[in-house]
């Protein structure tokens, strides 16, 4: 039974018990509603207690459904019964009440909560908007300023300021449901508090307007629901309930619909099925709580600083006093930023960087549970690491490397216990992008994999799992996505087209900007060691840039021209002369046939990718682009792009 009932002396306890999120789905709608009915009929029942089974209240609408059409009874109809029931209805809230969950609560009389408690209106983070009352009886609960934090800036509110705010009317220690049918049998001794939708509301002053639409539209990145969930609340304040609840309604029912939010849904739970692979399921990772990091350059120190925000000791290996010092001044660089900016205290930085060890040579790694490789990309060079590694380390002691683009299987060969070996490569900054992608090797225990995505889980990362080839998932589909761009630019599209096209579909930067930011020399020197091998690698106008000392950025210029200082690019004629010889005559294309080109090579790489079995879902490909190469979210990755392009044309 999703939705159970118990009475104790005219109280009637309403249970949601829908796991694991509790959410309201059609039937514990059906249920909550003919509920409210038969309670108002009832003689025997003075009141009700709605509560959620396990540690949470409710964790919104059921998301699985806004996939098919909206069914009946509608929630806003459902909370609008409760909220017009004879007999009060008392929401007892433990742990989370978001999205509708929050909204439900909202529309009973009162609400009481245990310490655990916080209120949250996701929405937007869907491409959606409350669709329930939530603009509407949140800012007459808390005040209009609170709510729009809660409506539009995802603002989570928790038990204390829920309380001073006045959105719970008494907190409540455990066990929760004792002391919430006292309350509810003492509140009905008094005049209650009018239902939220008809308390008082003073409208704020203008700029109280201006400001935050100016804050949430420079957040927004592109975004809609952000802005419409502000504007449903202004149009509930300045007209009144009704009209608001209206426009609500409307607003949510179009964006439920738009691409923008399929995309968003296609992401939430592509994230949450990553961090649970079928075939790891059940296996207990290996115990990890000291980690060491053999290399303290950007990507070594940011790995680092990834595991002791995570709470693991590290210990840090460089190859001399010079290496561990810049590591240690990197990483303590970085926790400074983090304190400057408001994310930690200065004693937390001080207590990450207390369990930050550096050491000259291998010393203290027969400690580690844990031991990443993040050297230079060079075989041998990994490989002498492994092998000392190999004699040093606790059998048992799990050995990464950070490899980008070398065959781990190369890297591993020799290795004493190849089953504790496989492929963690983090992105940089790495203290700060999402994704991890997860190389095993033939050898590769289970329990190792396992401990490679229970890794990421306490990273907060978002764990890819990629077969070998070369560049895995990411790099494979950015080297497709770079060689269209420039076969667009040899054909003669120009290279600020190409990179505008791509910015207004909502990457930060397009192809060619990126490739100055990062440099253009290491893919060169790829280049050019293929060509030392013999192998037919054309000249690229990347090639032509490069000698002619055009690296991108850090030399004032690559495929743009950069002033001192100044990260803008503009516009070169002096790049475009010395690629002259490579470009066609000049071509205008429009910016949605720009996008649809490049998005087709990336979706047919990532074709082919599956077809190999080097990724194991299509969603996978899509969280490797937007965790680790900005692709943007409300876009929802190549292959959901590949995916809608088939069904908007069936
Ligand atoms: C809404 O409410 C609209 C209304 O305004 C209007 C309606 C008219 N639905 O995250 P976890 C699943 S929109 C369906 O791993 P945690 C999730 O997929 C909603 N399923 O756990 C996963 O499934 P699986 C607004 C949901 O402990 C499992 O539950 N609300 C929903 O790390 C466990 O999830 C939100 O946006 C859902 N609403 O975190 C809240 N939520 O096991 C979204 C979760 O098969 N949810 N699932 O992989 C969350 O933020 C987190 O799930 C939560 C728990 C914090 C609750």
């Amino acid at each position: 039974m999703t939705v159970s009932v118990d009475i104790d002396g005219g109280v009637a306890i309403v249970t949601i018990a829908n796991p694991p999120v509790n959410a309201i789905n059609r039937t514990v709608r059906e249920r909550l509603l003919s509920l409210a009915q038969e309670f108002d009929g009832d003689p025997a029942i003075r009141t009700v207690v709605l509560t959620g089974v396990g540690a949470l209240f409710v964790a919104g609408a059921d998301i699985a459904e806004f996939d098919r059409p909206v069914e009946p009874p509608f929630l806003p109809d459902v909370i609008a019964r409760i909220e017009r029931a004879g007999k009060p209805w008392i929401a007892a809230i433990r742990g989370a009440a978001l999205g509708g969950g929050l909204e439900l609560a909202l529309g009973c009389r009162l609400r009481v909560a245990t310490g655990t408690a916080r209120f949250a209106l996701p929405e937007v983070n869907l491409g959606i908007i409350p669709g329930a009352g939530g603009t509407q009886r949140l800012p007459r609960a808390i005040g209009v300023a609170e709510a729009i934090r809660v409506v539009a800036e995802n603002h989570t509110v928790d038990a204390a300021e829920a309380v001073r705010l006045g959105l719970v009317d008494a907190l409540i220690e455990e066990p929760l449901l004792p002391g919430a049918i006292a309350f509810a049998r003492e509140v009905l001794e008094k005049t209650l508090p009018p239902p939220s939708l008809d308390r008082p509301l003073s409208a704020p002053a203008q700029e109280v307007w201006t400001e935050a639409e100016k804050r949430i539209a420079s957040r927004a990145k592109g975004a809609s629901a952000p802005l419409q969930a502000l504007e449903a609340l202004k149009c509930g304040i300045e007209q009144g309930a009704e009209a608001g609840l209206a426009r609500e309604r409307s607003t949510f029912l179009s964006l439920r619909g738009s691409e923008e939010a399929a995309a968003l849904r296609h992401l939430f739970f592509a994230e949450r099925a990553a961090l649970r692979p079928a075939d790891i399921r059940g296996i207990a990772p290996r115990p990890v709580a000291t980690a060491s990091v053999v290399g303290g350059g950007t990507m070594g120190s940011g790995i680092a600083a990834a595991l002791l925000n995570a709470g693991l000791s590290v210990v840090l290996v460089e190859q001399d006093a010079a290496g561990v010092s810049r590591a240690r001044d990197t990483i303590a660089g970085l926790f400074e930023a983090s304190r400057r900016r408001g994310h930690i205290t200065g004693e937390e930085l001080a207590e990450r960087l207390g369990r930050l060890e550096t050491s000259i040579g291998y010393d203290g790694m027969e400690r580690c549970d844990l031991v990443i490789e993040a050297v230079f990309e060079d075989l041998a060079v990994k490989r002498a690491v492994f092998a000392a590694l190999g004699r040093i380390c606790r059998p048992d002691a799990i050995l990464a490397t950070n490899t980008s683009y070398i065959d781990p299987r190369l890297i591993a060969e020799g290795l004493p216990g190849p089953e504790r070996f496989l492929g963690l490569h983090f992105f940089s900054p790495a203290q700060i992008m999402k994704l991890l992608e997860i190389v095993p090797t033939p050898e590769t225990a289970p329990d190792v994999l396992a401990t490679g995505f229970d890794l990421a889980r306490r990273l907060g990362k978002i764990p890819v799992r990629a077969g070998i080839c070369d560049g895995f998932i990411g790099n494979r589909i950015l080297r497709r996505f770079r060689a269209e761009a420039e076969t667009l630019v040899r054909g003669g599209v120009p290279i600020a087209a190409v990179d505008a096209a791509m910015r207004s579909f909502g990457f930060a930067m397009g192809p060619f900007e990126m490739q100055d930011m990062a440099g253009l020399d290491i893919a060169f020197l790829h280049r050019e060691a293929a060509r030392a091998r013999g192998e037919p690698v054309p000249d690229l106008p990347g090639d032509l840039l490069v000698r002619a000392g055009r690296k991108g950025q850090k030399t004032g210029g690559g495929w743009y021209d950069y002033a001192p200082g100044d990260r803008r690019p503009q516009p070169s004629a002096e790049a475009e002369r010395i690629i002259a010889p490579l470009i066609g005559p000049r071509k205008d294309m429009a910016g949605e046939a720009i996008v649809a080109r490049l998005m087709a090579a990336m979706a047919q790489e990532g074709q082919a990718i599956l077809e190999e079995g080097i990724a194991a879902s299509a969603a996978d490909i899509d969280l490797v682009e937007v965790h680790g190469y900005g692709f943007p979210r409300r876009r929802g990755g190549p292959m959901f792009q590949l995916g809608r392009a088939d069904v908007n044309h069936a």
